[in-house]
């Protein structure tokens, strides 16, 4: 379906270097608006058009500072783990802007087009998940290097778990609580007791602040179109200082569910290890010139807390009425919200083969 006016006129304010042919809407994030502009070339080149959700982000022009940075930053870099991933450089306006404001003051941004690709619903073989373990200790490697400190934080609070604990306890206190959320919230008050563990990591001097994507879900790897190499590491509006731990935890918690993160049966979610181990191998292969001691020491616990952080998030998010992740279907944000908790379960009773992964790696 094509778009209507609105997106057009925001579109053509940018500069594409071509006209533009049509606009629309594009893949499934659940807080930014996405859309496709297709150019009149031949072939026809392609743009990705989002308008910044300013409900979420409070200062969007941040995301696009941080872009400025990175893009930068990636292209004086010589590391050669990262120099073979695409970041997705940004068209200006025809006034020389970086962006555009709406009439109702939201932003507007063009980013180039990966071409060639094809982001994956799962993963097909272990293959593919030591390529997406190499490509974010790669994108580690990379930001690495980068002073935490030219890094604006676009997203204040973002996988601070104690926090979400803090706003879930305030709203479940306001809400009524359906039977069908009483089990979930069973959940967190079993383990209330998990959600400060990498923040007492970050407290104690053991974690350092580093550079994170703060996004790496199996969609937003990029994959070459005829193999299994990934290409590209999209959706940056999440790069900020943070632990490198809620990166490796939330690409593990997306990419090991392989019945993905809206499955019909909950009770059926599993956390796969062969693709954890897979995943593990390849990040540490990549990331291994600057991890320390302590960064595996908090592995397990990343990779425990970040299905449970965002069970946490989807759950409360339900009990507020579905005001910050986009919904279709009444109680899709509970649904979402089990299917995580029992990853997190899945997780735990498989903590002793997971602690051994880590330690061969180490
Ligand atoms: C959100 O918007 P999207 O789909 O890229 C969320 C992530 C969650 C993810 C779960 C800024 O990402 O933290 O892991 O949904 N992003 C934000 O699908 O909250
Ligand atoms: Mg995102």
């Amino acid at each position: 379906m094509s778009t209507a006016a609105p997106v057009w006129e925001i579109a053509r304010q940018f500069d594409f270097g071509a006209p533009l042919r049509e606009v629309r809407t594009h893949g499934g994030g659940l807080i930014n608006d996405t859309f496709l502009a297709t150019l009149d070339t031949t072939p026809p080149r392609r743009a990705i058009l989002q308008r910044i959700n300013s409900k979420v982000f409070p200062q969007p022009q941040q995301i696009m500072q941080n872009l400025r940075v990175l893009l930068n930053h990636a292209q004086h870099s010589v590391s050669q783990s990262s120099a073979s991933l695409q970041i997705p450089s940004l068209y200006l306006t025809f006034s020389n802007q970086d962006f555009v404001r709406d009439a109702d003051g939201d932003y507007w941004r063009a980013l180039q087009f990966i071409t060639n690709t094809r982001a994956l619903d799962r993963l097909a073989n272990p293959t593919q998940a030591r390529n997406v373990g190499r490509a974010l200790g790669g994108f580690h490697t990379l930001l690495n290097a980068l002073p935490v400190q030219q890094l604006h934080t676009t997203l204040p609070g973002f996988h601070i778990a104690p926090n979400y604990l803090a706003h879930f306890d305030a709203i479940s206190t306001r809400a009524a609580v359906d039977a069908d959320a009483a089990t979930a919230c069973e959940f967190v008050a079993t383990h209330r007791g998990l959600a400060a563990v990498l923040e007492h990591g970050k407290h104690s001097g053991a974690l350092p602040l580093r550079a994170t994507h703060g996004d790496p879900k199996l969609d937003n790897f990029l994959f070459d179109a005829h193999s299994d190499r990934v290409v590209s590491l999209i959706d940056l509006d999440t790069v900020q200082p943070g632990l490198i731990h809620y990166d490796l935890g939330d690409c593990l918690r997306s990419c090991c569910n392989r019945s993905g993160e809206s499955a019909h049966d909950p009770a059926a979610t599993r956390f796969d290890l062969e693709l954890c181990s897979a995943i593990l191998h390849g990040y540490v292969d990549a990331a291994r010139g600057f991890l320390t001691g302590p960064d595996f020491d908090f592995m397990y616990d990343a990779i425990r807390l970040l299905p449970f952080e965002l069970g946490l998030r989807f759950l409360t998010d339900h009990l507020a009425g579905d005001v910050y992740f986009k919904t279709q279907t009444p109680g899709q944000n509970l649904q979402r919200a089990r299917i995580q908790f029992q990853l997190t379960a899945h997780i735990e009773s498989n903590e002793a083969a997971i602690r051994s992964l880590i330690a061969e790696l180490r």
